[in-house]
């Protein structure tokens, strides 16, 4: 072959070019992928990453109420190793990854109920866009709520006329009694672990786990409004002054979007609510604007783990296809509606109301909601549902958003009452021996368990009949206290007169759990809540001796020297606890015996309704509120 010579360029020379522009180019292109290469490093908010990958990065979820054999094959797929579980994921695949959690964490997540099988999260596929929420003009506004008003449209004062105490000299004992425990548990969380989520009575430290994100004093947060209610003034303002100095925001770690709402962002709501001290109103809405780039997907419904520092999101790993869990992301509209409702901002409303609009539409299954959706393509992931875990406070939400807006909320009433219809005709049983239960329903077989945290919905239904239609009131009512009197079963067939996590309807057994793993019980508030609501609809005594009889358990078998402590098996005298004081003993479980040991008139139903971790949150009375005459018509407390 003859090379042309170029003038002045020997062969020689030619061939050195030649191979130095090859390595050059060689050189340029591998810069090139590794910069690309670099994109997947970055943090998900860096704004190139956004620009690049943004359209490739989301990936469609095979789901949908149609696609029910895609769900089951993915089901079926064998786990992979937990540490290697979905670090490398395929084409159309979620992306998923370990969170740094130890086995404490399977607990907690079992504490609220929501955590089932593994807790690999799998990692956002939509951009967790940071929002800047409040603009100048905003904050400006945000000063115009007028709390002296607010207080002027209640009906009663918040404690009542005399903090609740009763005219009935053993139920004043029995209230003296709660009371009494709640300081031992207050004190001894003080002692031990002051600062830290919760309470470890039998080591006697404290116990962060990594539900909240990095966010601390769980338990002090939960017990704010407790302890101001039950007059432990001296408690409170300690919980107070942590809060003020101690109460850092600026975490950094991976967060349940629905846990810190429901604990966090409604204790600190209700602490404002009954104090009208600013710090926690601030608090609070610093906390929700945190929680808003979680909502930043293809639907709107946001993913339930969320980075408070980046505000990057994920799905829970455990979640089938990426999807998104009925009770978590239907359960914040109480709190979201408060948050627009203390800083004039539409956007905290807004985004639970998208929710609802995408809920309305979609096609339910018999009229039912699944407990699983996918937040990409808006479809229903698996059809099981569940009035307990998963389900749950979605339910409750919707009666109670319906009771919160003054009974304004045409569209949450219309959506409880139509979804209460399909629970009746669908999951309602009766057993052999005569007992009202709700089963679980799985593609149209029913699962004849009911678990503890199914047991509010006799309250549930309970504040829900008067509303209902005129023929189905006392039926609501009967099934209410139908429901409630299962779930008492439950406790009295145990030898602790504690209730099982689990119960069942099958094989023989009758509100009995027949699995080791569902006989533990964790301190948890829900028979206790449905005594307390039946209690102020009926005033039928047996509620309360229902309720004395559970502090009676509780302080045998589940008080220890330094604290309350859950127990393993509900169906042995030999105790074996668990080591945790959960933050819910405080913010539940004992408001609400509390509370059925006292007046109707302390935390009125007429100007209250609880959010699921029982925060009291305000009735919102539009007219009042914004009615000029009105103005500072006082309440005298
Ligand atoms: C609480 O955190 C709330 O009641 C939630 O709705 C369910 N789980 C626990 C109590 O059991």
């Amino acid at each position: 072959m003859v090379f042309r010579k170029l003038p002045g360029v020997s062969a020689s020379g030619m061939g050195l070019r030649l191979s130095q522009k090859f390595v050059f180019l060689l050189f340029l292109s591998g810069l090139v992928t590794l910069c690309f290469g670099a994109l997947f490093f970055l943090p998900d908010s860096v704004r190139l990453k956004r620009i690049f990958l943004s359209k490739t990065e989301v990936q469609p979820v095979t789901v949908g109420s149609g696609s029910e054999n895609d769900v089951r094959e993915h089901l079926k797929r064998p786990k992979e190793p937990e540490h290697t579980r979905g670090m490398t994921p395929g084409k159309g695949e979620t992306k998923s990854r370990k969170p740094p959690v130890s086995n404490e964490a399977t607990e907690e997540r079992l504490a609220g109920g929501k955590a089932q099988e593994d807790l690999t999260l799998s990692m956002s596929k939509a951009d967790a866009l940071t929002e800047r929420v409040f603009d100048a003009d905003q904050e400006a506004n945000s000063d115009t709520f007028n709390f002296k008003k607010f207080q002027g449209c209640l009906l009663k004062p918040a404690l009542g006329r005399d903090s609740g105490s009763t005219a009935d000299p053993k139920t004043n004992d029995r209230r003296e009694k709660v009371k009494e425990m709640m300081k031992f548990a207050w004190d001894n969380y003080k002692r031990y672990a002051w600062g830290k989520n919760e309470l470890r009575p039998l080591t006697k430290n404290g116990h962060l786990g990594n539900m909240f994100g990095g966010l601390r004093g769980a338990s002090i947060v939960d017990s704010l409004d407790t302890l101001y209610i039950m007059g432990l003034m001296d408690e409170y303002n300690d919980a107070k002054e942590w809060v003020q100095t101690s109460l850092d925001l600026n975490s950094n770690g991976e967060a349940s979007l629905f846990e810190v709402n429901i604990r966090y962002v409604g204790g600190l709501l209700s602490a404002y609510y009954l104090t009208g001290e600013e710090l926690f109103r601030n608090k609070a809405l610093e906390l929700g604007e945190k929680l808003l780039p979680a909502f930043n997907t293809p639907t709107g419904i946001p993913r339930g783990v969320i980075n408070l520092g980046s505000g990057t999101s994920w799905s829970w790993g455990w979640a089938s296809a990426g999807s998104s869990i009925l009770a978590e992301f239907g359960t914040l509209h109480l709190e979201f509606v408060h948050l627009t409702e203390l800083s004039n901002n539409p956007v905290f409303k807004e985004k639970v109301m998208n929710i609802r609009k995408l809920l309305n539409k979609i096609e339910k299954p018999h009229g039912l909601y699944p407990n699983f959706l996918s937040p990409v393509s808006g479809n229903w992931v698996q059809h099981h549902v569940s009035i307990g875990g998963l389900g749950d406070s979605f339910y409750e939400y919707l009666i109670k958003s319906y009771l919160m807006s003054d009974k304004t909320d045409e569209e949450a009433k219309k959506m409880y009452y139509g979804a209460l219809e399909a629970i009746e005709a669908n999951l309602v049983q009766k057993s052999p021996g005569g007992l009202t239960y709700m089963a679980e329903w799985r593609g149209g077989i029913l699962d004849h368990k009911m678990g503890h945290l199914a047991c509010f919905s006799g309250g549930m239904i309970g504040i829900g009949a008067d509303d209902g239609a005129p023929e189905k009131r006392q039926h609501y009512l009967d099934l209410a206290a139908e429901i409630t009197h299962t779930c008492h079963e439950s406790y009295t067939r145990s030898t602790t007169r504690l209730g099982p996590e689990a119960f069942r309807f099958d094989s023989g057994a009758e509100a009995t759990a027949n699995r080791l793993s569902d006989r533990y019980y964790i301190l948890r508030p829900e028979v206790i809540e449905s005594y307390m609501y039946m209690w102020r609809l009926t005033h039928d005594p047996k509620y309360r001796d229902w309720g004395w009889e559970a502090v009676e358990a509780l302080e045998q078998h589940c008080r220890v020297e330094s604290g309350f402590s859950g127990i393993r098996d509900v169906y042995t005298l030999t105790a074996s606890h668990d080591n945790m004081q959960q933050s819910f003993f405080l913010s539940e479980t004992l408001k609400y015996l509390y509370l059925l040991f006292s007046d109707d008139d302390l935390l009125s139903l007429e100007d209250w309704v609880f959010n699921t971790e029982a925060h009291p949150l305000p009735i919102i009375r539009k007219s009042c509120l914004q009615d000029e005459v009105t103005e500072e018509k006082t309440v005298s407390e």
